[in-house]
């Protein structure tokens, strides 16, 4: 019911009400949020390089409306299928090598953007033409089983793609692409070659943002011919995955093709107990502008297309956003911390009265009590997946028919912020 009326101006502001309460509301079922069992549970997966061999794949992914999409994917050395592909995480000042392995029967390539003197099997890599028509924008990898090896100079930290440079409006909707994440060679835990770049190592991660048409997807399964002006989306997707897949630890077991969670983890700032943010670093491959925004909170964008937020004299430029506007090929570096200015707790209640228990609706995520690190009475009949009286909180896109699976509302391009007590979860 409430899954139908979330437009509806009147839910929603009762919804920001309740989210002022930072309580879970959202009326589904999936998954449960698993507690960090380890660095990989949640957080950004690293394919550690510098030296990368990826190979083409075609398989299929799950959907929050119950759908199977076929998609193409590329995955690190003998991995199976997966969407998106891998994350590369290098340093700065690594000379970079990216093997592309074709399976299909068509031919594929890489674009690296924001990378400069890249080389295609040693030589200087460009734009391919048959007479005045553009074939390629790099090397290819032929049909059938070739292979082009690209290699280039990191010279830059930040966050950037890799992306199909050939059909690049079939193959880069159809899943050839992921990310780069660069380094700074002395301060890995610095986003930039910048103090103000500083997050938590333990607190980092990446949110790839991309859309998918379903019926493209058929047309290249059934090897059938696709007219780009009939381009139209229905899916929309954080890491590859759909809400609430999203918010699933990383390779979960009932997304083998999906391993990327993109749940972001984090205690209340403290000044010395906690005083670093997490880091999570934004990119799309849409075809528009994706209004994605981490709800009731600012982070602080520090760069963008891989370049810091400084001026030429080194001026911090870094700034606070509550929408972050990641247009189709960008990248945004944010840091976020989560605070708690009014510390309110069983000693220093909210100044309201709440409601009977039986006149309250309770998320599945809920524990019963609006303070961080309790848990309350919960209505007989009603589950709590929460642990340990953590908050959650949406982060989504607000073009809100981007949080629909081809009609199913509340699902597609939105995640959750998880604010575990200030020591963590028992
Ligand atoms: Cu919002």
């Amino acid at each position: 019911m409430q899954k139908h009326s979330l437009l509806n101006p009147k839910v929603l502001a009762i919804l920001v009400l309740l989210l002022a309460l930072v309580v879970s509301l959202m009326p589904f079922g999936g998954p449960s949020v698993a507690k960090a069992q380890g660095p990989q549970s949640e957080g950004m997966v690293c394919t550690n390089g510098p030296s990368f061999n990826l190979t083409s794949h075609d398989g299929y992914i799950g959907t929050p409306d119950g759908n199977v999409v076929y998609m193409w994917g590329l995955s690190s050395g003998s991995d199976s299928f997966q969407y998106p592909g891998p994350v590369l995480c290098v340093t700065e000042g690594d000379t970079v090598t990216v093997i592309l392995h074709n399976t299909f029967d068509r031919d594929i390539s890489l674009i690296f953007p924001g990378q400069e003197n890249v080389l295609a099997d040693g030589q200087p890599d460009g734009p391919i033409f048959s007479g005045v028509d553009l074939v390629s924008l790099a090397k290819v990898a032929p049909a059938n089983g070739g292979s082009v090896t690209y290699s280039f100079v990191a010279n830059d930290p930040g966050t950037f793609l890799y992306q199909s440079g050939t059909d690049p409006s079939i193959q880069v909707p159809m899943g050839l692409f992921g990310a780069i994440v660069v380094r700074p060679a002395l301060h890995p835990d610095w986003i930039y070659n910048d103090a103000d770049s500083a997050f938590n190592p333990n607190r980092e991660y990446l949110s790839l943002l991309s859309e998918v048409d379903p019926i493209l997807s058929q047309k290249m399964e059934a090897g059938l011919p696709f007219n780009s002006k009939n381009y139209h989306p229905r899916y929309w997707f954080v890491n590859g995955r759909g809400f609430p897949d999203t918010i699933a630890p990383n390779y979960a077991s009932w997304l083998p093709g999906q391993p990327y969670g993109s749940l972001t983890m984090l205690e209340p700032w403290e000044a010395t107990l906690n005083p670093l943010p997490a880091a999570i670093r934004y990119l799309s491959v849409g075809s528009i502008d994706y209004p994605f925004h981490p709800h009731g909170n600012n982070v602080r964008i520090v760069g963008r297309d891989g370049m810091p937020l400084e001026s030429d004299t080194l001026e911090n430029l870094a700034f606070d956003k509550y929408s972050i506007p990641v247009g189709p090929g960008q990248t945004w570096d944010a840091l976020f911390s989560w605070h708690d200015p009014e510390a309110y707790s069983l000693a220093n209640p909210v100044n309201v009265t709440f409601p009977n228990i039986m006149d309250m609706f309770f998320g599945p995520l809920f524990g019963g009590s609006p303070y961080l690190g309790e848990q309350g009475a919960i209505p007989v009949g009603v589950t709590s997946q929460n642990q340990c009286g953590e908050f959650y909180h949406i982060a989504h896109n607000h073009a809100l028919y981007q949080i629909t699976s081809w009609g199913v509302v509340m699902t597609g391009m939105a995640t959750y912020t998880r604010i575990d007590p200030p020591n963590g979860c028992p």
